[in-house]
């Protein structure tokens, strides 16, 4: 090749490049400044939101209660102008609503219709490793798998979610995921009526391709795809019609990714009742509330004869990643009160006992440093048991979050007490408990976790990042509750 050509050549493969980084930068800069999402004010709120129903039950002849729950395909009006295809229990989008109390013996018969491997999660229960639902019970398509348990634990807003490894995200982002109550029927005096003062409010945000879910993630969004489209109970553009002046709402984050930072547009207050793993000692007044994915919350919100307020999500303090929606603002659910309204009772001052695991004897203190999509420096490995705990013994778990990105952390088999959060006391929102903990950038959180009733040395419970895609790129690790003085053992292999 003449030394001149070369040189041309040379020259216009060094454009190429310079433009190509220039292109990167440019996008990468394009990318940071124009992904915040702002839907306040321009919702129009034009759907009644629709109750999940709640599921029938029979009780066997040994007192079990039993529930049907199928998962299966089909399509949903998500107000995109033709059917979405998407994935449910018992129907096409989320599911019915479980409900159980207290003390009650459970079964759950789970019939998979999809066409792939999927599980059943019973997020927030205390319940034998074998029944838990995670990676390790894998369902296949045609199969039935029947977990049974007997409910032992405060009374709560618990849910369910698929967790097969890996593909926790697009199962879930498909629409399966469903709500689980369980009731105290001696529990103090709070509105109780399902559906009227006593609204679940399953909160997702979408993004769409078409009428299709866009289930592929911008290339920055490390944790997900981040949607526009808030949707509440399946419902986009809803609105709640209130017809008592007490209204009891559970907000359960069944997002894949988004952490919502809910306040009322017109920054009225609200009596925070129950956090994930039940009430709250005493009601606490707040006007707004970080809701992070898989966190539930009770609130009570006091209405007046026609009355309008609007639920939003507004800047997430402690998060300006412009990548994982911290800075976005979104229109979520209008609540509409009647002509007249129905009284109801004032809410009890004390509600439940408070967390009492700071008193208890620590055995161990273990630390979990999330970076990147690892716990440890370490991706999950469904061979691997990372960690054995003792039955009947409490141990402080600090989890800490060095990395740019939001994290949050969840805990299988419990439900856990903060005793120190970003290292002070932690407030009254964090203070009952808890089994998901929200961690935005440079947080830290300590956990007091004891272990109770049931041991298997080969089956582990699992802990993760509830960003799925962080929980699905390997943020999951595995423990095991072991007898006094017995070893862990091995999991199970499974052959798909
Ligand atoms: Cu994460």
């Amino acid at each position: 090749m003449p030394v001149r050509t070369f040189l041309k050549l040379f020259a216009a493969v060094a454009a190429l490049g310079v433009l190509a980084v220039a292109g990167f930068a440019g996008y990468l800069g394009w990318s940071y400044f124009t992904s915040d999402i702002d839907t306040v004010g321009q919702v129009e709120f034009d759907r009644a939101v629709a109750i999940p129903p709640l599921a029938d039950s029979r009780v066997a002849p040994d007192g079990t209660r039993v529930f049907d729950l199928t998962m299966q395909a089909g399509e949903t009006d998500l107000g995109q102008g033709a059917p979405t295809p998407t994935w449910g229990f018992e129907g096409s989008y989320l599911g019915p609503t479980l409900r159980a109390e207290v003390g009650e013996k459970v079964r759950i018969d789970v019939h998979n219709e999809l066409p792939e491997t999927s599980t059943v999660h019973w997020h927030g229960m205390h319940l034998p490793a074998a029944m838990d639902g995670g990676p390790h019970q894998p369902i296949a398509p045609g199969d039935t798998w029947s977990p049974h348990w007997r409910i032992d634990q405060q009374p709560a807003t618990l849910w369910y979610h698929p967790h097969p490894h890996g593909e926790t995200a697009r199962h879930v982002y498909r629409g399966l995921a469903g709500l689980f109550y369980l009731d105290d029927p001696d529990g103090p005096t709070l509105p109780s009526t399902y559906g009227v003062d006593d609204v679940p409010l399953v909160v997702q945000d979408k993004q769409f391709d078409g009428h299709e879910l866009d289930e592929s993630p911008g290339l920055f969004q490390s944790g997900g795809v981040l949607g526009d489209t808030v949707l509440v109970n399946g419902t986009p553009g809803p609105y709640l019609e209130v017809s008592t002046r007490l209204i009891r709402l559970r907000v359960l984050n069944a997002s894949n990714t988004r952490t919502y930072h809910f306040v009322f547009d017109d920054e009225r207050t609200f009596d925070l009742i129950a956090s994930d793993g039940g009430l709250l000692p005493a009601p606490t007044r707040l006007t707004e509330l970080t809701l992070s994915p898989a966190e539930r919350a009770e609130i009570v919100v006091r209405m007046k004869p026609r009355e309008r307020t609007v639920l939003r999500s507004l800047e997430t303090p402690g998060d300006n990643n412009p990548w994982s929606g911290g800075q976005d603002r979104l229109d979520v659910i209008e609540l509409r009160a009647a002509d007249s309204l129905t009284s109801s009772p004032d809410l009890p001052a004390r509600l439940a006992e408070p967390p009492d695991r700071a008193d208890d004897e620590i055995v161990a203190t273990r630390e979990f440093r999330l970076t990147g999509s690892a716990i440890n420096g370490v991706d999950m490995d469904m061979s691997r048991i990372d960690l054995a705990a003792e039955v009947d013994t409490t141990e402080r778990w600090v989890v800490r979050n060095p990395d740019g990105n939001p994290h949050n952390f969840h805990v299988h088999d419990v439900q856990f007490q903060i005793s120190s959060y970003d290292g002070a006391e932690p407030p009254p929102e964090l203070a009952g408990w808890k089994d998901t903990v929200w961690l935005p950038p440079g947080t830290d959180a300590e956990l007091l976790v004891r272990f109770e009733d049931y041991t298997d040395p080969n089956l582990p419970y699992m802990f993760h990042c509830h960003v799925l895609r962080h929980e699905d790129d390997g943020m999951m690790g595995q423990f095991v509750v072991v007898r006094p003085g017995q070893q862990p053992g091995a999991p199970p292999t499974h052959h798909h």
